[in-house]
């Protein structure tokens, strides 16, 4: 099988890239990134000249290359994480994710009507329902839940999620979508909850918890993540959307504490600031569909993933310290400077 992997260079890409290569060892992978911000090709140093494995630096709003890639390579499956991911970012100027989120979902499912595919995987988010309230901890998401956005982020998933059940109905694409919750393990961004508060820990800055600290998130170590999406492109239903989740939820309050007591760290350090506009106040995703009808389950506890997390960023300084290093100084700046 030839996979096409839009933004295999961010978090949740390459390590879907590195679980593939390891389940998979015969499949042949491109991976198409345009390295924004938040891609990073130091991710994939150890892969790059591979055999089964190519890089190729794209934007999947570039229709032409984009075209030329699916006539050259004829992929049998495209997967499509590649996206402006970050709410606050969204919340400064929303552009550059309506084109991205929206326009280059539309521009890869053309190219693969145009070339034929047999499965295009978009890597929706549990954004997409909006949010729950902390005073009823009997609901969740469903994959029935009606979509109502927060963020003009969520919206433009959202966006791309009704575009790639239309692209199913009207030209009969072999589309699936997964609908997942938080996730967290290696490589994640440092702009991003859980890698900012360790790596502020780390250099004793204080942690810019927003408002009250009691949002709720549903956490899932992204090697779940990856099995998840695996299993919906070999066993899952064309047409169909699966949600996917840990049943962890946890106030970020906690996160943050227990990020303190893991690296030796004061509770001192946190600092609540000025909340998120439109914050989320809890999502939490049913990932019952997904589990009766393709066998899935987290295999990952929350105490043993973010062991491994917090492991990971201390042992991989070289990794992260040139991102901070660089332009995410302007951007931590901008954002937290006067918070
Ligand atoms: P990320 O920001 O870490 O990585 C995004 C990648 O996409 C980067 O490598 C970037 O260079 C690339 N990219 C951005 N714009 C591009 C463009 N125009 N053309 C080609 N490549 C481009 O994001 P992530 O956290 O790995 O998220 C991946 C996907 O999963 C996204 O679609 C996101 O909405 C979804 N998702 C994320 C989470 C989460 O907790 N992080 C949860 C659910 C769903
Ligand atoms: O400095 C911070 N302080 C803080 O209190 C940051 C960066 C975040 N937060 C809060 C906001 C959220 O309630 O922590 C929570 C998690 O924030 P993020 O890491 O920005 O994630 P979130 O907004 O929940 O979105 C993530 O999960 C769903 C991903 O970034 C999305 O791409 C995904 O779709």
């Amino acid at each position: 099988m030839k996979l096409i992997v839009t933004g295999g260079a961010g978090f949740i890409g390459s390590n879907f890239i590195f679980h593939w290569r390891s389940a998979h060892p015969e499949d042949q992978i491109i991976c198409l990134d345009k390295l924004t911000y938040a891609g990073n090709l130091s991710t994939l140093k150890d892969i790059l000249d591979a055999p089964n494995f190519k890089f190729v630096k794209a934007d999947i709003c570039d229709r032409p290359t984009v075209y030329a890639l699916f006539e050259e390579e004829k992929p049998d499956v495209v997967v499509n994480f590649a996206a402006e991911s970050h709410v606050d970012r969204s919340i400064e100027d929303p552009s550059i994710f309506l084109k991205t989120n929206i326009l280059g979902t539309s521009v890869l499912m053309d190219a693969c009507r145009k070339y034929g595919i047999t499965r295009y995987h978009q890597v929706s988010t549990d954004e997409v329902y909006g949010d729950l309230p902390l005073d009823r901890p009997d609901l969740m998401f469903t994959e029935e839940t009606p979509i109502h956005t927060s963020s003009p982020y969520s919206a433009s998933k959202a966006s791309a999620d009704l575009l790639v059940l239309a692209y199913h109905r009207t030209y009969g694409l072999p589309v699936t979508i997964s609908r997942c919750s938080n996730n967290y393990g290696p490589y994640h961004f440092p702009e991003k909850l859980i890698p900012l508060m360790i790596i502020n820990a780390l250099h004793d800055e204080k942690l810019p918890v927003y408002g009250d600290g009691k949002n709720v998130r549903d956490w899932l170590y992204v090697e779940d993540h990856c099995r998840a999406i695996d299993l919906i492109i070999h066993k899952g239903k064309v047409g169909e959307i699966y949600n996917v989740g840990g049943h962890n939820e946890m106030a970020n309050i906690d996160i943050v504490k227990l990020i303190c007591k893991a690296l030796g760290k004061p509770e001192s350090l946190i600092e609540h600031v000025t909340d998120r506009k439109g914050h989320d106040r809890r999502y939490a995703i049913d990932p019952a569909k997904i589990h009766r009808e393709l066998g899935w389950l987290p295999e990952t506890k929350f105490a043993d993933g973010i062991k491994k997390t917090i492991d990971w960023y201390l042992n991989h300084e070289d990794w992260w310290q040139p991102i901070i290093d660089g332009e995410y100084q302007n951007y931590y700046q901008q954002m937290y400077g006067n918070r």
